[in-house]
């Protein structure tokens, strides 16, 4: 860094003061531009400029006491040799004689460099000696202009240099002609020694240490340029990106489709991770179902801003070569990343000659269109060597992603990120987005994601682009940023593009430009608008700075967030536009749809508030830095030797089978529904044993009961199909996340969907593949759900808290006496099955009298598994009121019935077979049940159909301050036992989302008293679980639980059948027709057939 810097070939440590460091660097880079003649006049004011340009070694100097002849003496110069020469001039009238030769240059096109000191601000209209208004002294004579600042160590000295470079490249891009620069110095002006602060320097060392010019501007095709000197051949370009290993591709605003599809093909072409802003039309993309390549081929990294809020994620991230294409970037973490790359190359593509370049770090400015940029990269072919660099921002981003998507979908009110979040899906082919500034912009950058089109876009992209997404277009008033006139710039929007605009503003960005409403009614040739403003009744951007903390609240309400309560219905019915209010996501959904269609202008106010916005982007940005964190824990523990460069896997599986276990039970299921008159009890299930390709084997169990869907003979075909597909399957490293990870793996890597596979077959899947993994790396079912936990001497001493159960059969004196013998054994927590009577009255006697005899500490929970009807259950929870009930699980038949339950009882409730039943997106469907009468979710993995689905409705619960329990369904001691890792999972999980909001929960007890309906097992090792003096409940050992899994082995005894690969015949099958022809893969399973097998 800086100590580097006393052997580089170009020092500015031994300039004695921080003028002289400003000059020597102007005289530096315009030797560096090739421009190497100065005309010279004299002056105090402009000796530090005079001393470096005669002390410069290969600088001519010529002097004249006639600063008029003087520049005229420089335009010939430039005209002889078609390089600009440089005028250096005190200040006061020296500056004014430059006028005329500044016209002639101007007029006859002659590129001049124009050096005039200044006095420093404080010198100006204060009467001090030769001090006149030099800014914008040439008017409109000059190209370009600029006003340095005195020089001060308080700026980045590479500042001087970029406007340098912009300046010349303005002198020597068409129409060439004179630029100016005036340049304040403050005293002492002699070489007279002042301490600077080398700070300053950063971002010099590669300067310092060639002899090239900090920026290099490149124009295809300029003439002038290059005989200055300061062209540099595409070429070099080239080589650079040919030479990349870490390339990041930045999309900046675009504003052209052409433009857009340029961009992605360049992405593709490089293979480069692309991080797209908002503006860049890329952000928020359609995608179509049939074609997802274009996700797969491209790596998007739509968050890495959030990423960028963990410290781990900043001090790794690393880009050796950038290619920004188009200016601004909205996200400020993405620029001071950028920022942090350096010393890194920083090539920035935009059709404009100016600078846009705010941290001064820009290293290639090339001047062209986006299309002319790709055409000439897409003659040269870019080795792909960054696959592992890849990889890694696919997992962290796609875990930021999951979290975000988490946070938003998991908060039952409708929330700005949220508008933010569902956007795109209120966009077609045929419409365009118009984003107003403040929140807007910043949300829609961090918080949009691309989704899915619906069929009828699907057509007309197709006939409109055979491209394989949809980009929207998105425009912005990013220029100047301002909140004036959005409202009127999207209108004017909509005329120009000829598209159905969705123009989103804030509140006071829309109180700003009312007017706007005025030019809304006057329908010229425009599609219809939908404008969706957020009114949080303010300027609530305000509350997001860091001086909102330390404000006054008053002060803050009048002077920043200009709070208000004027209605913007009553100002859309004064201009007779319609309105639409809305509270909620179902009706934000509703109102974007009805307007889709619609062939009138819209309103569309979503309300919000300040306080609640800027807690939830609090919670949003927490949350995303843990998921950052969590993700780049899980890739530092790779393990050494794993293959990420052939496909990015972690592991291969070997093979996988299945084995029939029958083993008896104690007692029936309190699941059962049939009459057992015999004494007999029997379970039966699988158990999968999948082989990893290292030797590792991890165990799973696939045991549906009465109340899956699913049966054993159904499941056995489903295992059957698995065993042929899944040999040779790769899994890679972010699939023990639990976010998504699964069902995107199932689908893409074993072609089953979501929805088909069965949820006990799942669970099995997922937990003999987390065992496979943990066996494999030597860790347990924990670490691989969350690497930080890892401590095993933690485990050694934890245990998880277990709930009996009770089949609370019998009168209420003898449930009482089982109850108070389990207490006796050491439970802590009981549920007892209740509304298998006909009576919820003798129900209530059995739970009253249970409540008596085993005291208040005692946690008692009920299940009525779904079966009182409304009036029943009211009947219940008014007679058990005293009873002190932890929760009463499904009290009711009617699932809409429980919160009112709730209500009208004020007892808690959990929710069990509710959430068994849900088809689609959990999420949504637990939206209802955020009343805080809802106390707890019971989970059973193998029912809702695995980990990742038990995890996120986990987190759903804990967010919501609800218990996440988990359940078993009579799982043998393998089941039991993962499933005691994953309820000690989950409570960790609770621990760090308890400690964040500052409240310590007590552990919860999970349903897993099943195991004492074991009679028989399937391992020969015992389930650790005893009372625990220490925690003073009945826990199962954690570490026992792992050993158990560790050493598993199937007890043969107790299985009847092994499935092992089959006989599989694999064959083509090839249909043709008179326009069409497909061919079929056909995997047949079993005994030959007599289908003719014919290959196509
Ligand atoms: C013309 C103009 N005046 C002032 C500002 C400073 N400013 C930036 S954001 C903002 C508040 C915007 O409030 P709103 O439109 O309600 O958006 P919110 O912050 O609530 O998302 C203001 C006053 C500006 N950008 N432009
Ligand atoms: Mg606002």
């Amino acid at each position: 860094m800086l100590d580097d810097a006393n052997e580089t070939s170009y020092s500015l440590q031994d300039q004695a003061n921080i003028n002289a460091v400003w000059a020597s660097l102007i005289v530096e880079e315009c030797s560096r531009l090739g421009i190497v003649y100065f005309c010279v006049a004299p002056g105090s004011r402009s000796s530090p400029l005079a001393i470096a340009a005669s002390s410069h070694p290969l600088t001519t100097c010529i002097s004249c006491f006639d600063e008029r002849s003087l520049a005229f003496h420089a335009v010939g110069y430039s005209k002889g040799s078609h390089k600009p020469a440089v005028i250096i001039t005190s200040s006061g009238t020296a500056v004014s004689n430059l006028l005329p030769a500044v016209v002639e240059a101007s007029q006859d096109f002659v590129p001049l460099l124009l050096l005039t000191a200044d006095r420093p601000p404080e010198l100006l209209d204060a009467g001090a000696n030769q001090a006149i208004n030099q800014v914008n002294h040439f008017g409109s004579f000059v190209r370009f202009t600029f006003s340095l600042p005195a020089p001060t160590d308080n700026i980045p000295a590479r500042m001087v240099l970029t406007t340098i470079d912009s300046a010349v490249h303005w002198a020597t891009s068409l129409p060439f002609g004179p630029v100016h620069i005036n340049c304040p110095f403050r005293e002492p002006l002699d070489d007279s020694s002042d301490n600077w602060m080398l700070n300053c320097l950063k971002g010099l060392d590669i300067w310092m240490s060639g002899a090239e010019p900090f920026t290099k501007y490149i124009q295809l095709q300029n003439y002038l340029a290059c005989k200055a000197g300061a062209c540099v051949p595409m070429a070099e370009v080239l080589e650079i990106i040919k030479g990349t290993d870490t390339g990041l591709l930045l999309l900046g605003a675009i504003h052209t489709e052409d433009e857009i599809w340029a961009a992605l093909l360049l992405a593709k072409h490089l293979n480069w991770p692309v991080v797209a802003d908002i503006l860049s039309g890329l952000r928020l993309r359609k995608l179509l179902p049939s074609l997802p390549e274009i996700e797969e081929n491209v790596l998007f990294v739509d968050h890495l801003d959030h990423a960028l809020l963990s410290e781990g994620v900043r001090g790794w991230i690393h880009f050796d070569v950038i290619v920004q294409i188009g200016s601004r970037i909205t996200s400020k973490r993405v620029s001071q990343m950028v920022e942090d790359c350096f010393p890194c190359t920083y090539i920035l593509v935009d059709n404009h000659p100016c600078r846009h370049d705010p941290s001064h770090f820009v290293t290639h400015r090339v001047q062209c269109s986006v299309r002319q940029f790709v055409d000439s990269l897409m003659q040269s072919q870019f080795s792909h060597r960054s696959n592992k660099w890849c990889f890694y921002l696919r997992v962290l981003n796609t875990m930021v992603a999951w979290d975000i998507s988490f946070q938003i979908n998991a908060e039952y009110s409708i929330t700005e990120p949220h508008v933010a979040h569902v956007i795109t899906e209120a966009l077609s082919a045929e419409s365009a987005l118009f984003v107003g500034n403040s929140m807007i912009i910043r949300d829609a950058d961090m918080y949009g994601r691309s989704c899915k089109t619906h069929a009828q876009s699907i057509a007309h992209m197709m006939l409109d682009s055979e491209l394989p997404c949809l980009s929207i277009r998105v425009a912005g008033n990013r220029g100047a940023s301002g909140i004036d006139g959005l409202l009127s710039t999207a209108i004017g929007f909509a005329v120009g593009c000829n598209k159905q605009v969705l123009c989103l503003v804030g509140d006071v960005s829309m109180l700003h430009d009312t007017n706007g409403l005025a030019i809304l009614t006057q329908r010229v040739s425009r599609k219809p608008m939908r404008i969706l403003v957020i009114n949080n009744h303010g300027g609530a951007i305000f509350s997001l700075l860091p001086f909102a903390d330390k404000t006054d609240p008053q002060i803050l309400d009048r002077y920043f967030y200009t709070s208000h309560t004027i209605s913007i219905q009553k100002l859309c019915e004064a201009h007779s536009v319609r309105h639409l209010p809305v509270k909620t996501k179902v009706e934000l959904q509703e109102a974007l749809l009805k307007f889709e269609h619609e062939k009138t202008d819209c309103v569309i106010e979503v309300e919000s508030c300040i306080g609640a916005n800027s807690t939830f982007h609090s919670t949003l940005r927490k949350s995303a830095q843990q998921a950052a964190d969590h993700a780049l824990s899980i890739l530092s523990r790779l393990p050494v030797g794993v293959s990420i460069s052939d496909g990015l896997f972690l592991y291969k599986i070997h093979k996988m089978n299945f084995s029939l276990y029958r083993i008896q039970l104690c007692a029936p299921p309190t699941s059962s529904s049939a009459d057992h008159h015999h004494n007999e009890f029997h379970r039966e299930g699988y158990i999968l044993s999948v082989y990893l390709e290292d030797g590792s084997v991890g165990y799973g169990e696939v045991a549906p009961l009465e109340i899956h869907k699913e049966n054993l003979v159904d499941v056995e075909e489903q295992l059957l199909f698995l065993l042929h597909i899944i040999k040779g399957i790769k899994i890679d490293v972010s699939l023990p996340t639990l976010k998504g990870s699964f069902t995107s793996w199932i689908w893409s890597n074993l072609g089953i969907m979501e929805c088909s596979i069965f949820p006990s077959v799942r669970c099995g899947l997922e937990m003999a593949i987390l065992n496979a993994i943990a066996v494999s790396q030597g860790s347990s079912f924990i670490s691989m759900l969350q690497p930080q936990m890892i401590n095993e001497e933690i485990y050694e001493k934890s245990s998880v808290k277990i709930c009996a159960l009770v089949d609370s059969n019998g009168t209420p004196n003898e449930v009482a006496y089982i109850a108070s013998s389990l207490v006796e054994e050491g439970f802590t927590a009981i549920k007892l099955k209740v509304a298998r009577r006909a009576d919820p009255i003798q129900d209530a006697a059995v739970i009253c009298k249970v409540r008596n005899e085993v005291g208040p500490c005692v946690e008692l929970r009920v299940d009525a598994n779904r079966k009182w009807t409304y009036e029943e259950a009211i009947q219940f929870g008014f007679l058990v009121r005293d009873c002190d009930l932890q929760y009463i699980e499904e009290p009711v038949e009617n699932v809409d019935d429980i919160v009112k339950f709730c209500e009208e009882t004020g007892l808690p409730a959990a929710l069990d077979e509710t959430i068994d039943n849900f088809q689609e997106s959990h999420l949504n469907m637990l939206a209802k049940y955020t009343h805080p009468g809802i106390v707890a979710v019971v989970i059973k993995p193998s029912v809702i159909g695995g980990f990742e689905k038990a995890a996120l409705i986990a987190r759903w619960a804990q967010k919501h301050g609800k218990m996440a329990v988990v359940s078993a369904a009579f799982e043998s001691g393998l089941g039991l036992s993962t499933y005691i890792l994953f309820s000690y999972y989950l409570e960790q999980l609770n621990v760090v989302y308890t400690v964040m909001n500052r409240e310590i929960r007590p552990s919860i007890a999970h349903g897993l008293g099943t195991y004492k309906w074991l009679k028989q097992d399937v391992t020969a090792i015992p389930l650790g679980i005893h009372y625990d003096p220490c925690k003073g409940f009945m826990g199962a050992s954690v570490a026992g639980a792992i050993q158990l899994l560790k050493n598993f082995k199937v007890n043969n005894n107790v299985i009847h059948k092994t499935f092992n690969e089959e006989q599989v015949h694999r064959y083509h099958l090839t249909v043709n027709s008179k326009n069409f022809s497909y061919s079929i893969k056909v995997h047949e399973v079993g005994q030959e057939s007599n289908v003719s097998t014919g290959t196509s």
